[in-house]
């Protein structure tokens, strides 16, 4: 039997805790075939994210941008949740005070059955107009060389995503940092937790009491400011380790 890759301590921290807040990065959907960016051979590797995510580079190369979105858009479309996806959705269940906040634009934790995802850098799935707002659903496949435009003013179309440099949707970082405050533990899984502010979420907690984890197959940069890395990818950690919470507390020796 290999040993578990996570503490006595998190599992019994985790089945008294009546307060848990999750952080969940591109990292947790790397199991159902969504690339994340920074790994070797993530998004990044390959694509400039100063040519593709960010508002200038959208301007100046509309079909571009728009392109690698579609392409995105239709690898996280055919994508299914995976077990680390199932086993936050079994650990809300448990948990009388559940926040899931995710910098993940792939909508896998709604469609897994999360309630109430507050998404950070937004969703892949909407689209909205740069000049009248009108959000666009329905994104036809763009024809090459042709640049979506609005129907109603012909202004250029966007993914509902945060680029850098842009703030993220009103009011949710408030909320999120509120929640990591207020827990007694903070999960921060599958990210590199290198872009702000969304890597607040757990050295806030931190800040605050929370004991923090991270679960990744590497050690993030925050690694050494919270209590404990978990290392192992999170569709096989994350079901083993919501088992073990589930059998600590019927056990009640908590
Ligand atoms: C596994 C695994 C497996 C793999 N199991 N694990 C404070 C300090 C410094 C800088 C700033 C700051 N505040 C703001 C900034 C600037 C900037 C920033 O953070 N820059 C740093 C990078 C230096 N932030 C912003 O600009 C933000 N806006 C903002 O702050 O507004 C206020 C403002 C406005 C104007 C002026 C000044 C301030 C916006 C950030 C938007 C980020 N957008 C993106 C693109 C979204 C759209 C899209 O999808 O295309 O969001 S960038 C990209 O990074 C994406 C992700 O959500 C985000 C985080 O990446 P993530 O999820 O961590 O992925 P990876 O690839 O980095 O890591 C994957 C991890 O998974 C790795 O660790 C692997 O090991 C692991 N892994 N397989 C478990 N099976
Ligand atoms: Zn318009």
């Amino acid at each position: 039997m290999t040993a578990q890759p996570y503490t006595d301590e998190l599992v019994d921290r985790l089945a008294r805790a009546n307060r848990v807040c999750v952080l969940t990065g591109a990292g947790i959907s790397a199991e159902s075939g969504i690339a994340t960016f920074r790994d070797p051979d993530g998004l990044w590797a390959k694509f400039k994210p100063q040519e593709l995510a960010n508002v200038k580079a959208f301007l100046s190369n509309p079909e571009l941008v728009q392109g690698w979105y579609q392409a995105r858009r239709n690898v996280a479309l055919e994508a299914q949740p995976n077990a680390g996806h199932m086993a936050l959705v079994d650990l809300a269940s448990i948990v009388s005070d559940f926040t899931l906040v995710t910098q993940n634009v792939d909508n896998l934790h709604t469609r897994a059955g999360s309630k109430n995802v507050l998404e950070l850098h937004g969703n892949i799935a909407r689209n909205y107009c740069i000049d009248c707002n009108q959000e666009v659903e329905d994104i036809a496949p763009i024809p090459d060389g042709e640049t979506l435009r609005c129907t109603a003013c012909n202004g250029l179309i966007r993914p509902d995503v945060v680029w850098f440099g842009e703030m993220l949707p009103d009011g949710i970082m408030d909320k999120a940092l509120t929640k990591a405050k207020q827990a007694d533990v903070v999960l921060s899984i599958g990210t590199s937790a290198v872009v702000y502010p969304a890597a607040y979420v757990p050295l806030v907690g931190r800040e605050h009491g929370a004991y923090v984890a991270e679960i990744n197959i590497e050690a993030s940069d925050i690694a050494s400011m919270i209590n404990e890395s978990v290392l192992g990818p999170s569709g096989k950690v994350l079901p083993q380790l919501v088992e073990a919470v589930r059998t600590r507390k019927r056990s009640g020796k908590q």
